[in-house]
């Protein structure tokens, strides 16, 4: 018995070493295999904030060969149009970069906080669900900077698996584990360049006698009463698909307010992740914007 723990010791210790080389060799090889998209994105970037003087661009290093299921290490490198790397960062929302990984039929949904290494360096661990496209958004604020930044990366996990892709359900309500949530438009119908509030409305399912009161115990998530993503449904998404709301200050208990404008018509996915004594739940909803 003793023998067999040692064994697998020593094949974790391997598997963990190899993991290890193939990130360092396909860092080496990433420079090439990275740039076209990365060029195409800073283009994008130019035109998009040429009234602000900030432009920056995030190069990914990830392994060669991602296999679903498996803990990757992901590299994001925030470096200006010359290509150096950008080292001063200022939080925002309490951290110094957020990452959204979503697949591209926004089925998958994540939030990540990648932990900065200094030279403009950043580092997450992520394990892909299964074999799909995916982008991830990458929001940063560089000192100095006049507002956040969005870069975007994309990594492909190849796999034969049939995977369908998640078509629009369009529902105000969401049932979570201990929670409902409910989504409310300030206007019935949303339009494309108008101000909206969102209401999210959230009930307390787990206590059988108090059913359905509003939930008391919010804490807060990275200093608010909620986090508000949401992404257009595009083919492929880009940085102008991706919006960051932000949660109104003063909503009644058991209610988390946004405010946001969809900028273009189309169908939209929202994220709307709150925490409930230490655990983050995220409720999703699809939105049709004319
Ligand atoms: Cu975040």
């Amino acid at each position: 018995m003793k023998y067999f723990f040692t064994q697998t010791a020593l094949l974790a210790v391997l598997l963990l070493t190899q993991a290890c080389s193939s990130v360092v060799r396909s860092q080496q090889g990433s420079e090439q295999r990275h740039s076209s998209p990365h060029v195409h994105h800073s283009e994008h970037e130019v035109n998009h904030d040429s009234e602000n003087s900030t432009i920056t661009q995030a190069k990914l290093t990830a392994p060669e060969k991602i296999l679903p299921h498996q803990p990757v290490a992901l590299e994001i490198n925030i470096q200006d149009p010359q290509g150096k790397s950008v080292t001063q960062f200022e939080q925002f929302q309490e951290k110094l970069m957020h990452v959204i990984i979503v697949s591209d039929d926004l089925k998958i949904f994540n939030h990540l906080h990648p932990k900065y290494k200094g030279n403009g360096r950043f580092e997450v661990t992520f394990n892909f669900p299964e074999p799909n496209n995916y982008t991830i958004f990458s929001e940063y604020k560089p000192t100095g900077a006049q507002e956040e930044q969005v870069s975007v990366m994309n990594v492909r996990i190849p796999g034969s698996t049939p995977v369908p892709s998640e078509l629009p359900k369009y529902s105000n309500v969401k049932i979570l584990t201990d929670t409902k949530v409910n989504l409310y438009f300030s206007q019935p119908t949303l339009f494309a360049g108008k101000q909206v509030n969102l209401k999210f409305a959230l009930q307390d399912i787990t206590n059988k006698n108090a059913s359905n009161q509003p939930v008391k115990d919010l804490q807060l998530y990275l200093g608010e009463k909620g986090h508000l993503v949401i992404i257009k449904s595009s083919s492929p998404l880009t940085a102008s698909d991706y919006i960051h709301a932000h949660a109104i200050q003063d909503s009644p208990e058991g209610q988390v307010n946004f405010i946001t404008k969809f900028p273009q018509p189309g169908t939209y996915k929202l994220w709307m992740q709150f925490n409930r004594q230490g655990k983050v739940q995220t409720a999703d909803f699809w939105v049709n914007v004319e």
